[in-house]
């Protein structure tokens, strides 16, 4: 079963969710939004107090990146607490949250069985395996910061949405684009409140806004004892990086509000020690209340 003194395995995590769904029925609904090179599959949890409401939607998705653990461990602690803690009722008031905990299962796993260090997906790529699905999606895609090199960690793909996984969360936003306000891709590591562009050192046009909510959220994990963030755009505060879901959310799917957080490092950076896990997700959720909040007076 799941815990945060370890990193839960994808069946785990799959074994949790199906739990919830059937203890809170009302609560919760999965969705199963597409499969993976290997055959897995990539389940949405969707945790609504109104079945079919029309309410705002964050959009979460975590472990993109294989080896970045401590990002669906995030992913799963903010479900356990949205769906588990009745103190945190008031969070689902206004708005529903659909979270993807595990983006890329074949990484993930393949990071657990076989090479720890693993970031793409799995998908056959000629001299190597796999894509960087960070840089697959059709906005701006093969710019600056992607490679063409299929052993490459930042391998492109052949073309845009090469991969069954981008395609799923692709189809996925574009279906409620309109209802979506707000979404939220978890990474490690580094502590960095990203939000677009990455293509280009030009500031979107709610530079301000973007700016100014990252410091609301970073303002609330620290009072709760956690390390302070760097919040800027991906390309000024961290490095270009051209095809990233953050701004094809933005820039594609008109979801303006999108930013990539990079969790706290620990141990190689991508491992912080599992005693570690459970302060850090708790610290982290004090700051994603920060986003609920705002969604909920925004809209
Ligand atoms: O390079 C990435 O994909 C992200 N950093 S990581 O160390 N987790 O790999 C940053 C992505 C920021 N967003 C965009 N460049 N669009
Ligand atoms: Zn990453």
């Amino acid at each position: 079963s799941i815990s945060f003194s370890k990193f839960n395995r994808f069946e785990e995590i799959n074994a949790y969710m199906d739990k919830l769904a059937a203890d809170y029925p009302k609560l919760v609904q999965l969705e199963t939004i597409g499969q993976t090179t290997e055959g897995r599959e990539m389940r949405v949890i969707q945790i609504s107090t109104k079945r079919g409401s029309r309410k705002p939607v964050i959009f979460v998705d975590a472990g993109i990146h294989a080896r970045e653990w401590l990002a669906p461990a995030q992913a799963l602690y903010l479900i356990k607490e949205l769906v588990e803690n009745e103190a945190n009722r008031h969070l689902l008031e206004k708005v529903d949250w659909h979270i993807l905990p595990v983006f890329n299962p074949d990484g993930y796993e393949y990071s657990h069985t076989k090479a720890r260090f693993w970031r793409k997906t799995r998908s056959n790529q000629g001299a190597c395996k796999g894509t960087d699905a960070n840089r697959n999606f059709g906005y701006h895609w093969g710019e600056v910061g992607t490679s063409d090199s299929s052993c490459s960690d930042i391998f492109r793909g052949p073309s845009a949405f090469s991969e069954p996984e981008s395609r799923a969360v692709r189809d996925y936003i574009l279906y409620r684009q309109n209802q979506i306000k707000l979404y939220l891709t978890f990474h490690s590591y580094g502590n960095y409140l990203l939000y677009p562009w990455g293509f280009t050192s030009a500031l979107p046009h709610d530079d301000k806004e973007l700016r100014s909510l990252g410091e609301k959220v970073n303002n609330a994990i620290v009072a709760a004892g956690g390390n302070s963030y760097t919040i800027g755009t991906s390309t000024n505060v961290l490095y270009p990086a051209a095809g990233g879901t953050d701004d094809w959310a933005k820039g594609v799917a008109g979801v303006e509000l999108a930013y990539t957080i990079e969790l706290p490092a620990g141990g190689s950076g991508f491992d912080p020690a599992p005693s570690q896990i459970l302060g850090h997700v708790q610290q982290t959720f004090e700051g994603i209340k920060e986003f609920g909040k705002y969604i909920e007076y925004k809209f």
